[in-house]
């Protein structure tokens, strides 16, 4: 039996991500799975100089992640300044991620030629690569989808097998 206020169509605000929770969340609600009621809390998403930032912690590949923070109208992270790479590496120190997150630079349309997913090069602005060369030699071309490596490795950018699934950081604006 559902009451008129479960028909009010709940919805976490943008740049939140709805998840299910039994603990007590600071926007804890109800929503329809099925028919079924069930409490969840909408999880932050975190602000810093004028965008939001969503930590995805199930593992996904390239493709899945940038799928998913297209979901929720938002793109896979892109880091244009060094202070928005320290506050990438402040996310990861946050959380557990023993690889890294996915970021949205890629170089699926040139071999060798990154660009972040608004089609600007990554070489035009701020970089943190592992080498001197765009990307991660230790791979020939094979790998094209660049994520931030762990503490361990200083926070730099490699590019991966995009298949590989790993944590990621969704971008809002
Ligand atoms: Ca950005
Ligand atoms: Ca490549």
């Amino acid at each position: 039996m559902f009451g008129p206020e479960d028909k009010v169509l709940q919805r976490c605000k943008f740049g939140h991500e709805r998840e299910p929770s039994t603990a007590q969340g600071d926007q804890t609600t109800c929503s329809s799975n099925n028919g079924t009621w069930r409490p969840f809390t909408c999880k932050r998403a975190i602000a810093f100089k004028g965008s939001y930032y969503f930590v995805q912690n199930e593992q996904l590949s390239w493709i899945e992640a940038k799928e998913f923070c297209e979901s929720k109208s938002g793109f896979l992270v892109d880091i244009k300044t060094e202070e928005e790479q320290r506050f990438v590496e402040s996310l990861i120190d946050a959380g557990s991620y023993p690889v890294g997150v996915w970021t949205g630079g890629n170089d699926l349309q040139t071999e060798g030629t990154f660009q972040w997913l608004d089609n600007t090069y990554i070489s035009a602005g701020f970089m943190n690569w592992i080498g001197t060369n765009q990307g991660f030699s230790g791979n020939g071309g094979e790998d094209d989808c660049m994520h931030v490596s762990p503490k361990s490795m200083l926070y730099k950018w490699v590019d991966l097998d995009c298949s590989i699934t790993i944590q990621s950081i969704c971008e809002f604006q």
